[in-house]
């Protein structure tokens, strides 16, 4: 069985949206920021051991208001953050409601980037009760295979699913 799912990318700027989907799509890795000024579609497709599973993503850019437009008929939202600095409640809060108010009851997903650079904060932001946060690097791939397989499985409902890929 195929599967194919829409999932909206969102968080501040800066936060890793754009470098993820990168390391997902081409498996590469770019350290010279490009301030988005424009939302991207962006498809990609695996194999996985139960068929092709395609998954289209809106990546947005920081600004909430901007993004409003896109933010309909999602199956999940991924909210972004970088662990240098907190995942700010408040933020979620507010982007939540907007995308539940458009979406309904769909899966939101937490991922903190930028595991590879050493700083102080990032102890202090892994403990959070509230979330279950997914921790990756983008320019290592640390941690993105295993979030991308909880993802597929939690929106397929099939615990046994499993990407095929080893380029990850
Ligand atoms: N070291 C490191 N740098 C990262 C990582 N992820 C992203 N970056 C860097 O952080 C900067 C911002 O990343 P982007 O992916 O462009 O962030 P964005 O969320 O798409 O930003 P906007 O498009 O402005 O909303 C870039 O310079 C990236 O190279 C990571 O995991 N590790
Ligand atoms: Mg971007």
């Amino acid at each position: 069985m195929d599967y194919r799912f829409k999932i909206l990318l969102v968080g501040e700027n800066h936060s890793g949206k754009s470098s993820f989907l990168r390391r997902i799509i081409k498996n590469k890795f770019k350290l010279n920021y490009n301030n988005d000024d424009k939302i991207k579609i962006k498809k990609v497709t695996y194999l996985t051991n139960k068929g092709y599973v395609t998954l289209e993503f809106t990546d947005t850019i920081g600004e909430l208001r901007k993004n409003e437009e896109y933010y309909s008929s999602n199956d999940s939202c991924i909210i972004f953050y970088n662990t240098l600095y907190k995942l700010k409640d408040n933020y979620v809060k507010k982007t939540k409601e907007s995308v539940r108010a458009r979406n309904g009851n769909i899966p939101f997903f937490f991922v903190g980037t930028c595991i590879d650079l050493e700083h102080k904060n990032l102890f202090n932001s892994m403990i959070n009760t509230k979330y279950t946060i997914f921790y990756i690097s983008s320019k290592s791939g640390d941690g993105v295979l295993y979030f991308l397989n909880y993802l597929i499985k939690t929106l397929t409902n099939d615990t046994e699913i499993m990407l095929n890929t080893r380029n990850i």
